[in-house]
């Protein structure tokens, strides 16, 4: 049987230095797993010039990329990514662009999505999820993270930003744009029913640098008052 088809969309801001490595890899995966992917890079006019590379391999890779016209957001990137998926995709995903997310777990993945989950979730919290080289400071902003929206979810992983969900689990939803926690959007608002999260070991970016500051943390407390205040006063937010 062919396997499920998805898209999966990669955000990009100054991801050169190792996007061509990722894209390969993510190749490599599907192919050797016969799975049935589209890679889309949404990439922000990246000065390092990753555009330039993505379109270079669309040559010979499954992968686009759209081009927009500056800095415009992590999450607003992966929602402007998954309208343009291919008709075909079942699923769509999301993965960062700094290789932090282990290819690996692909195949589990998309065997959660066709086995009758309508989420996977690649986790760093369940047994045999974990992260290396992070500094403690991203350890700690991590887990504080997760707990401020413990009460939303039972699902661990709450800031994740790799998954794949079944497309109809995003009909008639409205995904905020704001800020960097696309997956705590879907996690909360998407129709998915069952979820899973599939472990994995997160690794710190090798090349360039973290888009995480200040504005994003700020974006993210935003982003959480907004959700309590839909689930607390439906009709008024509704
Ligand atoms: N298109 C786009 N991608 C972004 C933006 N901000 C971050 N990214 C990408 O989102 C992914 C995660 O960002 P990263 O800096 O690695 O965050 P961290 O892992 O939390 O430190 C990477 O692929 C970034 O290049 C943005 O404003 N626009
Ligand atoms: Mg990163």
């Amino acid at each position: 049987m062919a396997s499920l088809p998805f898209s999966i969309v990669i955000p990009t801001y100054n991801e050169a230095g190792g996007i061509e490595r990722l894209l390969r890899a993510i190749d490599s995966v599907c192919k050797e797993h016969h799975l049935d992917v589209e890679m889309i890079v949404v990439d922000d006019n990246s000065p390092d010039g990753t555009g330039a590379i993505v379109d270079r391999l669309a040559a010979e890779l499954p992968v686009r990329c759209i081009h927009r016209p500056g800095k415009l957001g992590l999450s607003s990137g992966v929602i402007e990514g998954w309208k343009a998926a291919r008709p075909e995709s079942k699923a769509l995903g999301a993965m960062d662009g700094d290789f932090s997310h282990d290819v690996a777990i692909l195949p589990r993945m998309v065997a959660a999505l066709e086995s009758g989950y309508g989420l996977a979730i690649g986790s760093r919290y369940v047994a045999g999820g974990g992260i290396t080289n992070w500094p403690m400071r991203r350890i700690v902003t991590s887990r504080v993270a997760c707990a401020l929206a413990r009460p939303l979810t039972k699902i661990k992983d709450i800031t994740s930003g790799y998954f794949l969900v079944r497309r109809e689990a995003l009909e008639h939803v409205r995904l905020d744009p704001i800020g960097f926690k696309i997956g705590l959007e879907v996690i909360a608002k998407a129709h998915y029913g069952k979820a899973t999260e599939i472990p994995y070991v997160f690794t710190d970016r090798v090349a360039g640098q973290s888009k995480l500051n200040n504005r994003e943390i700020l974006n993210y407390l935003k982003q959480l008052r907004k959700l309590y205040a839909a689930r607390l006063f439906p009709a008024r937010t509704a």
